[in-house]
């Protein structure tokens, strides 16, 4: 498992390994509250698409690769302490066989958000059934295949944070207020000059 801390104060983050203790740092180390987390480095394209929404909104976040099946211990671990360590939202995204969200989600009451990931021959198919289809009682809030996916991911773990952060909230009002200024709104109306 390897792992990545950014935020506001640490913008060249330490990078850690499965089990090794935090390296000392001169920088003012800053708490994540949200993880993003991955089955694979192969999914880091995709998935820093919802790392740059948590930059633009200034929230500190960790990324972690983890694997369901190649590092099930080391999930395991990660998602039980994940609370205890100061974390309020985990984003997951996996391809195939993507069982990494529901595997955290077995080990923590925080919300997961699900994200599923194209990858392989079903085109991301596989991976959102595996993501959304959890059994009552072990919930993974599933979010869009993809880029899509990891951006909402971000979006809805800032709007969780935002129900008690005002400065948040109101960064998520410009923030919309910004995308609807953005749509060109053409009308035409036929005839024209009516
Ligand atoms: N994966 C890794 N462990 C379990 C699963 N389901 C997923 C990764 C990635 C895909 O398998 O999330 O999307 C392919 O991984 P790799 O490492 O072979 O490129």
């Amino acid at each position: 498992m390897t792992r990545k801390t950014s935020g506001p104060a640490a913008n060249t983050p330490p990078k850690r390994s499965a089990g090794s203790a935090p390296k000392a740092s001169t920088r003012k180390s800053v708490k994540p509250l949200v993880a993003i987390l991955m089955g694979s480095a192969s999914d880091l394209d995709v998935m820093s698409e919802g790392a740059k929404v948590l930059e633009d909104l200034g929230i500190a976040h960790e990324v972690v690769v983890t694997s369901a099946h190649r590092s099930p211990l080391e999930t395991a671990e990660y998602a039980q302490a994940a609370r205890d360590r100061g974390l309020q939202v985990l984003i997951v995204g996996a391809g195939l066989a993507a069982h990494l969200a529901g595997a955290v989600a077995a080990h923590t009451t925080l919300p997961v958000l699900g994200v599923p990931l194209e990858s392989g021959p079903l085109r991301g198919m596989d991976a959102l059934l595996a993501t959304v289809q959890m059994p009552a009682g072990v919930p993974v809030g599933t979010l869009a295949i993809g880029a899509a996916g990891a951006r909402n991911a971000a979006l809805l773990a800032a709007q969780i944070l935002a129900l008690s952060d005002p400065r948040l909230a109101r960064a998520l009002s410009v923030r919309k207020a910004e995308m609807t200024a953005a749509v060109p709104g053409l009308l035409r109306r036929f005839p024209e000059g009516k």
